[in-house]
């Protein structure tokens, strides 16, 4: 069949209008998808996936296929109804260059009513058309097939029919503009796991994905939705009971899911998304959800006489002992809030998820009563705990270990009193500690070693982390406390900065300082105030030249630049104990040559995964995972 182009090229006001859209989000990309970095990029991926997901929400859609191609490229192709190809009436061109182009995708269609608008999700697949170096589109719809290619987000050609087709669907491929963006190499392990996510959430797809790079394939289909991600979520952990809590209902427009189960263990997981979006800071639907959490469990437990009348009841932290949850609401017009705009902000939503709750878990405690009593005996637990916890952390306060006036002996304190211009090392060892202490700025930078491992928070209630010294120490010289007597206000250092060695022992306690904080004080993490010290792997000197390297990469391109190999020395470190004061203070310490990795939520709640799954009490998840990440841990001394 020959190709025939669909409509008529008129070169008119939509031509302009369409060049000065991309121009725009050309010029400011963080204003579209946050950044250009490796998030921004994946953020590309998400935009045009969400799209397919929009298909599976209007009941048009079964299977996606996301590949990562050889050539750099993604392509995400889908069995809904194709993207229309019909003329627009307004612009007088196909519907499909129109949302390319223009349009945010779905806005002047209403495919589904939940349409993730806010903040920097749902920003329309145009925006991912103008940070590529190229796009191609195909259509199969009523018949045909359709094809367009854009370069910089511009069509180079009309929309062509390009042959028949039995079925429907869109298919998106397209490679990001290195020009623009910082990174251009797509982590699969990243994009796995988002659409491993998308698969529980929305239990009718099945998803397909494959990495041409590697060759690696996953297909993800969850048919028990949320409550099979609450059970994936435990199964390094002994859940109480089985299956997981499940609730759904509707308050006005708002659709109220939720999953949740209880541990033996003392931490709590809550995962929580707003129209399939993974709000990692929280909002309103959390806050309601904590309302009715600790509301229900404490009638329940004083209707029957659990709770006596005049004894203080369960706290919020009680009754999140050992909880995992995934709470999932569809809004209509979401509002997100917060710097990466991962908070939910509709104020109205906080009563609704609060009254579903409140009337569907009562209704459950009602109809399950050994599942209620164990979760309540576990509840009552963890406020004798607490009660415990208060008591030892009056102890050490009495003692002064708490206070601001007596800080750990370890703690080289700095000068400066302002924390805004404060940081705090966390230093691996004594002996590196001491290099620290000689490299660093004491105007400004206080030095804490750490000797020995740190306790393992997935293992101990507060309580009992606090007879630990190492923890006692860290959490004293931060300043903020811990448990529910907490006040960032407090904080003594704006910067937090792990300083470890690169070899296996300085990645566990790495982990486990995340853990730490991201169970304990996640505040400091949301309010951006950990990071990592990058220090060089290796030391180069060819007569008085000396360049450092922090990855084999660059060691490669120092040589290159000295010339080649003649006469270099290099030297490998194996911890930061091998550099002297001035090296240390100059690679990983200065502020002016040093590089800092801000540690994200993320970053901290992947953390606390390994944790779970290398400490946990189950042994058939460690020994997957140590399969599957053989080359990575050989050495792991757990
Ligand atoms: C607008 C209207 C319709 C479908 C779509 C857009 C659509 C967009 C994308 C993006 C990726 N895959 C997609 N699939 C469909 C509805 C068209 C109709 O009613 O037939």
């Amino acid at each position: 069949m020959a190709q025939q182009a669909v409509g008529t090229p008129a070169y008119d006001a939509s031509s302009i209008q369409v060049l000065e859209g991309l121009s725009a989000v050309r010029k400011r990309p963080g204003m579209y998808i946050g950044s250009t970095d490796a998030r921004g990029l994946h953020h590309l991926v998400s935009e045009v996936v969400d799209n397919s997901i929009d298909e599976v929400l209007a009941g048009a859609c079964s299977e996606i296929e996301v590949t990562l191609r050889a050539d750099g490229s993604c392509s995400v192709r889908d069995n809904g109804r194709g993207i229309p190809v019909e003329i627009h009436p307004k612009y007088q061109r196909p519907a499909l260059e129109i949302v390319m182009t223009i349009l945010h995708a779905g806005s002047k269609f209403e495919r589904n009513a939940y349409k993730v608008s806010g903040g920097l999700h749902g920003v329309g697949v145009h925006v991912v058309n103008a940070l590529s170096e190229w796009l191609e589109v195909r259509v199969r719809r009523n018949g045909h097939e359709y094809f367009q290619r854009y370069e910089r987000g511009t069509p180079v050609a009309p929309v062509v029919m390009v042959g028949d087709a039995t079925s429907t669907g869109t298919e998106t491929r397209f490679k990001p503009d290195g020009s623009i963006m910082e990174t251009t190499t797509f982590d699969g392990e990243t994009i796995a796991r988002r659409l491993k996510e998308l698969s529980f959430l929305n239990p009718e797809v099945t998803i397909h994905f494959s990495d041409e790079r590697s060759g690696a394939q996953q297909t993800f289909h969850h048919a028990g939705g949320i409550s099979e991600f609450v059970e994936d979520l435990n199964v390094a952990a002994s859940a109480l009971f089985r299956p997981p809590v499940y609730l759904h209902a509707r308050r006005d427009t708002t659709d109220i899911e939720l999953a949740l189960q209880y541990t033996d263990g003392y931490n709590e997981t809550t995962l929580a998304f707003v129209n399939n979006i993974n709000t990692v800071d929280g909002g309103t639907h959390v806050i309601g959800l904590r309302a009715a959490l600790t509301r229900t469990l404490n009638d329940y437990a004083r209707e029957r006489g659990w709770i006596k009348a005049e004894k203080e009841g369960l706290s919020g932290e009680d009754v999140r002992e050992g909880l995992t949850c995934v709470l999932s609401v569809k809004v209509l017009e979401p509002q997100f809030e917060g710097q990466t705009k991962a908070k939910l902000g509709n104020s109205e939503v906080k009563g609704q998820v609060e009254s579903a709750v409140n009337e569907k878990l009562s209704e459950y405690l009602e109809e399950h009563p050994s599942v209620s009593q164990s979760l309540i005996t576990k509840a009552l637990q963890a406020a004798e705990a607490r009660e415990a916890a208060r008591k030892a952390r009056e102890l050490t306060r009495r003692k002064g270990l708490l206070e601001g006036g007596g800080l750990p002996g370890k703690l080289a304190d700095c000068h400066s009193r302002d924390p805004a211009q404060c940081e705090l090392f966390l230093v691996e060892g004594d002996s590196a500690g001491g290099t620290a202490k000689q490299g660093r700025d004491r105007e400004f930078q206080a030095i804490l070693p750490l000797r020995g491992k740190i306790l393992n928070v997935e293992k101990a209630r507060l309580d009992k982390m606090l007879q630990n010294e190492a923890i006692r120490a860290l959490i004293t010289a931060i300043g903020i406390g811990i448990g529910d007597d907490q006040d960032v206000s407090r904080l003594r250092y704006h910067k937090i900065i792990l300083m470890t060695d690169a070899d296996v022992d300085g990645s566990h306690i790495r982990t486990l300082l995340l853990t730490l904080f991201y169970r304990k004080v996640p505040v400091l993490i949301q309010e951006g105030h950990v990071y990592i010290a990058q220090a060089p792997l290796y030391r180069l000197q060819k007569g008085s030249r000396i360049a450092y390297a922090f990855t084999d990469e660059e060691r490669d391109k120092a040589l290159s630049e000295f010339g080649g190999m003649k006469g270099v020395t290099i030297q490998r470190y194996k911890g930061l104990g091998e550099m002297n004061a001035e090296q240390l203070a100059e690679t990983t310490m200065h502020p002016a040559s040093r590089e800092l990795l801000k540690v994200t939520i993320e970053d901290a709640a992947r953390a606390n995964e390994l944790c779970q799954i290398l400490m946990g009490e189950e042994v058939e998840p460690r020994r997957q995972y140590i399969e599957e990440h053989a080359v990575e841990v050989t050495n792991l001394d757990v």
